[in-house]
């Protein structure tokens, strides 16, 4: 092969079509959880038939254990090398949680496109304060953490790969912990995976109400989490969220046993218009005109789309 005068166009062309490594890990996340959860594919076609869209994803959630450097930080990482900035810390002190919420960098709140391609999503994790727990779930996650110490700062590239940084669990170990703390069970099958992603309802154009949109999904048969409520309003009454109940997923446990545990769920949120901005006309509105953050009341609620009493499964 020989240069020619249109090569160094033709490489131009190649250049700008390159999808930039944020854009490939923000659906790197979430490709193995469609893979797994066939309530949020479901929930995203039922969308996209009665909806022009865009569909937008308003936040991706993660659960860590905080301990062993394996907490919140060793998946916060790779949104910070991105341009994301720390934001609020939320706590959760009777279900010993604490999370801290990320937003993306400025330029990306507003962007044409749908689903990946579109705004980018703020990034909510929370972490198990674990040293709060009885001495027996201390040792079951530390037993974990401490096997997969070598991965702990490849949390990012286990959620994409969709495996775990630490060895397979047996099931008695993810039963102590199931007794004790449903997120805790959770965290030690499903690791770094995405816990959620959530549409975000206010982008949306003929359901960008949200209980308009519960009860197209219930009525199209998607069990949405009913503790405290279908909706969760924060108390400004300015974010409104609900979800589905998380899926549940058949687990092969190391010591041979086969058992239902949770997987992951699908959220929806409406961010109403700020006060401020109420003159605003609805094309002229941008997302920072909107109600930000998360909202502790409603998160306490949220987390339970992965309880066995939401999911109506036995454990033990
Ligand atoms: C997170 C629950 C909280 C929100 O948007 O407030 C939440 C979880 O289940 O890990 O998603
Ligand atoms: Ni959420």
């Amino acid at each position: 092969l020989t240069l020619n005068a249109s090569a160094p166009k033709r490489r131009i062309t190649m250049a700008s079509t390159e999808v930039p490594l944020m854009r490939k890990l923000l659906s790197g996340f979430v490709k193995p959880y469609l893979e797994k959860n066939p309530t949020a594919v479901t929930a995203l076609e039922l969308i996209r038939k009665e909806d022009v869209g865009p569909v937008c994803f308003d936040h991706f959630a993660f659960r860590t254990f905080g301990v062993d450097g394996c907490g919140i930080d060793s998946i916060a990482q790779i949104f910070l090398d991105m341009g994301y900035k720390t934001r609020d810390e939320l706590r959760f002190p009777a279900k010993k949680l604490r999370a801290l919420w990320f937003s993306p960098p400025d330029h990306l709140y507003e962007v044409d496109g749908e689903l990946e391609n579109g705004p980018a999503p703020r990034i909510f994790i929370s972490e198990l304060l674990v040293d709060q727990l009885s001495e027996a779930s201390q040792k079951v996650i530390r037993k974990y953490t401490t096997a997969g110490a070598q991965y702990k700062r490849h949390a990012a590239t286990a959620s994409v790969l969709n495996t775990l940084t630490w060895p397979t669990p047996s099931f008695v170990d993810y039963q102590q912990l199931a007794r004790e703390s449903e997120y805790a069970a959770w965290t030690l099958v499903n690791g770094y995976s995405l816990n959620h992603a959530t549409v975000s309802v206010h982008r949306l154009s003929q359901l960008c109400d949200i209980s308009k949109l519960n009860q197209f999904l219930q009525k199209s048969g998607i069990k949405l989490n009913s503790e405290g409520g279908i909706l969760k309003v924060s108390p400004d009454g300015g974010l409104q969220q609900s979800s589905s109940v998380a899926d549940s997923v058949k687990y092969a446990f190391a010591d041979g046993e086969v058992k239902t545990v949770a997987g992951s769920y699908i959220e929806f949120a409406e961010r109403l218009v700020l006060p401020i901005y109420s003159d605003l006309k609805r094309e002229e509105v941008r997302e920072w005109h909107r109600r930000e953050g998360f909202e502790v009341s409603s998160a306490d609620k949220i987390f339970e789309s992965t309880s066995s009493e939401q999911m109506g499964i036995k454990t033990g």
